[in-house]
């Protein structure tokens, strides 16, 4: 007789909905569902793309013990009661296309996106992967009217990812060992804070030279230009969607994890009213606590930088909006 074993999977039953079911969204489906997180709704505007995607995901399962279902829709109904949204819809800048120009278009987007899947959701926190990243969260916390720490942006658990990447290779050790943070705005303003980030409890500013630790840096700031240049059509998404994915996972589960991202400051570093990256507990739901670093004056002068440039932007894409 079968032993009476308890199951090896737990059943968490929240549900993802995953609107924009593009590279990243389906990376990310494929994540959840191999972690058995969580229900999965794939969304997408392209009709029965993401119901293709969610059948194949459904299939790839079986080879799993899964728990949840995956379904794909091109209808905001069937993404009703959802826990969890992550945005991923909007386009990607092509050649000749300006930086204010995306901003319109992707806000226009994430705004509609985001005010359709409330209609069904209403109690649903937000994650915006969607890029500007951080002028794309505070629009979408506009448009949604839920508390700032309902909402929240992706992009610091994956520069700080990469970072990790680039300070592993420099020092010859696993990426694993390696602990990085970086902070600021999801561009080439990001603040990688090399004081902050170890291996094995060690600050990399004892392992590695100013110069080792400025490649790094500079390979950070651009990382995700790097991969464009290489793939030549479209940007990065395996670690996108694993970034996404550990944020998914901390309030899903509600672990309380402390990872970077983009959350709503509101005096914290001197800074108010703008969503910016910095280290945030992540628990049920929402941003629980948002940290604030001890910076030293070249630290919090970046920080600064990166948050002028997200204002700046910021107005320029309320303004496109708004008009
Ligand atoms: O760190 C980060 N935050 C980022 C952000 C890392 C990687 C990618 N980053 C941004 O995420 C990227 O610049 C884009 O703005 C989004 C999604 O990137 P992805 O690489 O997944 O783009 P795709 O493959 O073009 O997918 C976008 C999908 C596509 O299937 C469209 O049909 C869909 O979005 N889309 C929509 N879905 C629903 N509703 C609407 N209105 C809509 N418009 C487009």
């Amino acid at each position: 007789m079968a032993p009476n074993l308890p199951p090896l999977v737990y059943c968490h039953d929240s549900q993802v909905t995953i609107i924009g079911a593009g590279n990243v969204g389906s990376a990310l489906a494929q994540r959840i569902a191999e972690q058995d997180l969580a229900h999965v709704v794939l969304f997408d505007i392209v009709a029965d793309r993401p119901q293709g995607l969610a059948l194949d995901l459904s299939q790839a399962r079986s080879h799993g013990r899964y728990s949840h279902r995956i379904i794909g829709t091109n209808d905001y109904a069937d993404t009703a009661e959802s826990d969890l949204l992550v945005i991923t819809a909007g386009l990607p800048r092509r050649p000749g296309m300006g930086r204010e120009d995306l901003m319109a278009i992707n806000g226009k987007i994430v705004a509609e996106t985001v005010r359709q899947a409330l209609v069904y959701s209403p109690h649903a926190s937000i994650i915006v992967v969607t890029n500007p990243l951080d002028v794309m969260t505070y629009l979408a916390w506009k448009v949604s009217d839920l508390p700032p720490h309902r909402v929240m942006g992706m992009a610091g658990t994956l520069d700080s990812a990469r970072f990790q990447t680039f300070l592993a290779q420099e020092l010859g050790v696993p990426a694993g060992d390696v602990s990085a943070l970086v902070l600021g705005s999801h561009d080439d303003r990001m603040v990688p804070l090399p004081r902050y980030s170890t291996v094995s409890g060690i600050p990399v500013t004892e392992l590695l030279s100013p110069d080792q630790i400025q490649i790094a840096i500079d390979r950070t700031r651009h990382g995700g230009a790097e991969i464009v240049a290489l793939l030549k059509q479209g940007g990065a998404f395996y670690a996108p969607a694993a970034a996404a994915c550990a944020m998914v996972e901390s309030i899903v589960l509600g672990q309380s994890r402390i990872l970077p991202a983009a959350a709503y400051l509101d005096g914290v570093y001197g800074l108010t009213d703008l969503y910016l990256g910095v280290p945030c507990q992540l628990g049920k739901g929402s941003v629980e606590r948002v940290i604030e670093l001890a910076l030293t004056p070249a630290e919090q002068a970046d920080m600064m930088t990166s948050a002028v440039a997200v204002k700046e932007n910021l107005n320029l894409a309320l303004a496109a909006f708004l008009s």
